[in-house]
């Protein structure tokens, strides 16, 4: 269908699993699982999966999700009880000190369960990886880049990116991690401070008085404290809302480049993060399907073994959408495909614009204003480039 193939000489893996779906955060909570349903019916209906390898996730264990998270919290996420069920009386402040129970990351029926399934997709993927039968390997359900060590945080829980990158270096020397989600990605950030083993790269709306974490300024490069091998290995690019998809792409080619050849990275972690689409019910951004994908076309050409995890995505049309063309473009069949939606896509009413790629106008009634200066963008290009000349190579 479609002259959909298996590219030649090239893997790409696809890793999901119809439970992680089934999990609710709660009725007005922003984070969706079933957009996954929503991915997969895309992804199928165009034909892809015949291109791919397509594996079924299965939970990560508690020692899997130990490599990174600690004990204590382990133990608390894997047997918290929703408000309806009997509370843990012997420890009333856990809740506080994990943060978990709040409206940002609710208690749920079936939470550690789809935890467990978001870590073992991203898990799965990076084994694919390391064990060189992928070339680019894909996690939707992953990409939950704010957790911590032992706290949860903006809608994650588990880290499965740390998680998958501990695997990359089981084999890579060098991991480069990039997140285009519109939030700061501070818990990969934070996990790797201390290491020049990988270095983390995130582009993000920024402003620290009203938009979620607030950290990730340009100056952020990573603790300059006495014989850290981790400084200069993190970069930020702080962005303001209504950013464009031809500013975006020359910010995303021109930084990400520069890296690539400093760094040189043997391996790159990707969180697609749609919440910087256009029209996103938490995202500030003016990015279109096409430039958004085109940082995933980008990171391909560099001819890098790659996971691609997803992230936030609010509205969950258009996080199908992105995440439809971008694995089209992991196979290399995104000039092929049309961009009419198929009709016998299921769930096909959500796409009430039948394209794969709406217009800003179809996006938001009244695009935002474009709140980035080209002044603003040069100086973060200049500034990048600068943190660069310490990095060694
Ligand atoms: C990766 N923004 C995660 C992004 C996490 C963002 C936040 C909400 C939100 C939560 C809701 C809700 C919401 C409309 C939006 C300071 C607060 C303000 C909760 C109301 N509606 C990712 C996290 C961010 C929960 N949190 O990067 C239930 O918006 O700004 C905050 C913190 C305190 C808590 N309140 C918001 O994309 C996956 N939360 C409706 C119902
Ligand atoms: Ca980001
Ligand atoms: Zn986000």
């Amino acid at each position: 269908e479609y002259g959909i193939v298996r590219p030649k000489g090239y893997t790409v893996s696809y890793h999901a699993t119809p439970e992680m779906e089934k999990h609710h955060f709660g009725q007005t909570h922003p984070m969706k699982p079933w957009r996954l349903t929503l991915t997969k019916s895309l992804v199928t209906s165009y034909g892809m999966p015949f291109a791919m390898d397509n594996y079924v996730t299965r939970e990560a264990t508690y020692e899997e999700l130990n490599a990174f998270h600690s004990n204590d919290y382990l133990d608390y996420l894997s047997t918290a009880a929703p408000e309806d069920q009997p509370r843990d009386i012997e420890n009333p402040d856990k809740e506080v000190k994990y943060n978990l129970g709040g409206s940002d990351c609710p208690l749920f029926h079936g939470l550690y369960n789809y935890c467990s399934m978001s870590a073992g997709c991203s898990l799965d993927a990076a084994r694919k990886i390391t064990s060189n039968q992928s070339d680019i390997a894909i996690a939707w359900g992953g990409g939950l880049h704010h957790a911590k060590r032992y706290e949860a945080s903006g809608f994650c829980y588990i880290n499965d990116i740390v998680l998958a990158i501990l695997q990359l270096l089981r084999t890579h020397p060098r991991v480069l991690y990039i997140d285009i989600d519109v939030h700061h990605g501070d818990g990969v950030e934070e996990a790797f401070f201390s290491t020049d083993r990988v270095m983390t790269v995130s582009f993000h709306k920024y402003h620290p008085e009203t938009f979620f974490p607030g950290t990730g300024a340009l100056e952020d490069n990573g603790p300059k404290s006495e014989h850290n091998p981790g400084a200069h290995h993190a970069i930020n690019v702080p962005l303001q809302d209504g950013i464009t998809d031809e500013q975006y792409e020359t910010l995303f080619q021109s930084i990400i480049g520069a890296i690539n050849e400093r760094y040189r990275p043997s391996a790159i972690a990707l969180q697609c993060g749609a919440d910087s689409l256009a029209g996103d019910r938490l995202g500030r951004f003016n990015l279109r399907v096409q430039g958004h994908g085109a940082c995933v076309r980008y990171c391909k050409s560099l001819g890098i073994p790659m996971i691609v995890f997803g992230g936030g995505g609010y509205t969950p049309r258009n996080v199908a959408r992105a995440w439809a063309y971008e694995t089209s473009i992991a196979i290399g069949a995104d000039t092929r495909i049309p961009e009419m939606i198929p009709d016998h896509t299921p769930w096909r009413e959500h796409f009430i614009h039948d394209t794969l790629f709406p217009s800003l106008e179809q996006s938001m009634h009244e695009p935002r204003h474009n709140r980035n200066s080209e002044k603003r963008l040069r100086e973060i290009i200049t500034h990048v480039h600068e943190q660069l000349r310490f990095v060694a190579h």
